[in-house]
């Protein structure tokens, strides 16, 4: 029998294993409304899917999930999965045509929605006809159009599982589509596998955070995006630990409570979230309980690193990974951090950097980042000429642009097309970025180029300023003449209230750029 039809579902993976080893007792899920063990898990999980079998879902159909994170849509992503189903969670963050022509696209049959999104999937059902059962709080069916069944979740996961067995799936049986636009076009699903969710749990969990069972997992990106769902629901899973839920749009605030209450070891963050949570005034001692955390999503500038550690006493490691890596693939390592740079790959992937012709670039030498590794999705759903270009052979192009320095380390420069060239020469906007920001008026702040007159390409920076600071443009423009090269200097400062942003946390420079060229 070949690898790929080695019979394995990742669901089963995650649930089955504990249970045989007499830890079905031990908290799996905990969030504000409430919690279950892991015979609690698995057995909600199976009923769920023997539900979704009952509304007469067949292996391999896609099951859409636009949900808070909360116990629902962990045994529903896991129901999905036992059912043989492929999960499609999609961000609670988009409006109800985006939502409908993802729908459309996935070909769903069944929407599961959390009440409060009840609105959007009524207008996002207008563009998929091919739903037949939508999932989501009996009070609030009657916002649905006729013409779907609705069902109650409650109904869904408390029906009687009748012996339900796991679908026979295998190792290369899709598992889970996530939708990725990126920071600007049209949302592509990225088809994983069963088996790339036990690959990520091997590699970058047991292999960099070195997870266990005493691990208490706690993550501000939600479980809608990939590194969300690796961080609450397959690394916690796989370790035997407890993942942390929360259902609220995360706060500084927020977040230090349910730290200080529930005590996690390992804290999952964005860029942005970290700067967000230096900004606040949290105590002090807020993250004791935390072993280690985590950022990824964007590069950490060294001085978040360090200003984080020398307050709250806890060390950052960045990482990169993608939504079509499924996880991270190249990250610091705990105790060996080079603050402002991305680290070494994850055991088990290779990278490489590029040049524009496919040639393999030099240390020292901008390149962009090729990855190769047991978790790349197989490509994209129905994106034929878009597959072909993102994904080669073993080769997963990811669109960065990185150096590899001396120690072996690598360094991002930014996505390739967000690369400066004022007079000629090729400037990253992170490092400008990381020079303003250890100003100590500057919270935020994002480079791009704009034109002058003459058309002429020259950085700007959007600042967002520490609350309470003045920020004067001359001064930010000559702080970093004295910590740059003087090329690399923005020549124009722009102050924003905020950065517009993605659902995950990534700022949005292809809308900065509009901004600034108005
Ligand atoms: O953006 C990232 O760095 C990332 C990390 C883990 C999983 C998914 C993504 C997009």
């Amino acid at each position: 029998m070949t690898a790929a039809a080695t019979g394995f579902n990742a669901a089963s993976y995650l649930l089955d294993r504990h249970l045989a080893e007499g830890h079905g007792g031990k908290d799996a899920v905990v969030s504000p409304r409430r919690s279950l063990t892991y015979a609690g898990l698995a057995a909600e999980s199976r009923r769920v899917a023997a539900g979704l079998k009952a509304l007469g879902v067949r292996p391999e159909e896609r099951v859409l999930f636009c949900m808070v994170d909360d116990v629902e849509l962990l045994t529903g992503i896991l129901g999905a999965m036992l059912a043989g189903a492929v999960a499609v969670p999609v961000s609670t963050m988009v409006t109800g045509l985006d939502l409908g022509k993802v729908l459309a696209d996935a070909r769903a049959r069944v929407l599961c929605v959390s009440g409060e999104f009840a609105g959007q999937a009524a207008i996002a059902l207008g563009l998929a006809p091919e739903v037949t059962d939508v999932v989501l709080d009996r009070a609030k069916a009657a916002e649905l159009p006729s013409g779907v069944r609705a069902h109650d979740w409650n109904d869904l996961s408390t029906v009687d599982d009748h012996g339900f067995e796991p679908a026979p799936t295998w190792e290369d049986s899709p598992a889970l589509w996530l939708y990725t636009s990126g920071t600007t076009g049209k949302p592509k699903g990225a088809m994983h596998r069963h088996a790339g969710i036990r690959a990520v749990c091997e590699t970058y969990a047991r292999g960099v955070l070195d997870t266990g069972p005493n691990d208490k997992f706690l993550s501000v990106p939600k479980l809608f995006f990939a590194y969300g769902l690796g961080n609450s629901a397959f690394f916690p899973l796989a370790a035997g630990g407890t993942t942390l839920l929360e259902p609220a749009r995360p706060t500084p605030g927020l977040i230090a409570a349910r730290v200080r209450a529930e005590r996690p070891t390992l804290f999952f963050g964005v860029p942005t979230f970290y700067a967000a949570l230096l900004a606040s005034d949290i105590p002090d001692d807020t993250f004791a309980s935390v072993r280690q955390a985590v950022s990824a999503g964007e590069p950490l500038p060294a001085v978040l690193y360090e200003r984080f550690r020398d307050r709250f006493g806890v060390e950052i490691i960045d990482g990169i990974g993608s939504t079509e890596a499924l996880h991270i693939f190249l990250s610091n390592r705990p105790r060996q951090v080079r603050p402002g740079s991305t680290g070494v790959p994850v055991p088990g992937y290779e990278v490489a950097l590029r040049d524009e012709h496919g040639a393999p670039v030099p240390d020292g030498q901008p390149g962009e980042l090729f990855v190769a590794g047991p978790s790349i999705a197989t490509g994209y759903w129905a994106r034929y000429e878009t597959t072909k270009r993102v994904f080669q052979g073993e080769w997963l192009r990811t669109g960065d642009s990185f150096v590899r320095n001396a120690d072996g380390s690598y360094t991002c420069l930014g996505r390739f097309n967000d690369m400066l060239k004022p007079g000629g020469i090729w400037v990253s906007p992170s490092e400008v970025e990381e020079r303003l920001l250890q100003h100590p008026a500057v919270a935020e702040v994002a480079v791009v180029a704009a034109f002058d007159a003459d058309g002429i390409e020259k950085p700007v920076a959007c600042v967002v300023g520490v609350p309470g600071r003045r920020l004067d443009a001359d001064e930010l423009i000559e702080f970093c003449r004295s910590g740059l090269a003087s090329f690399k200097r923005p020549r124009g400062v722009v102050e924003l209230g905020e950065l517009p942003k993605t659902a995950t946390g990534k700022i949005r420079r292809n809308v900065i750029r509009e901004l600034v060229r108005d």
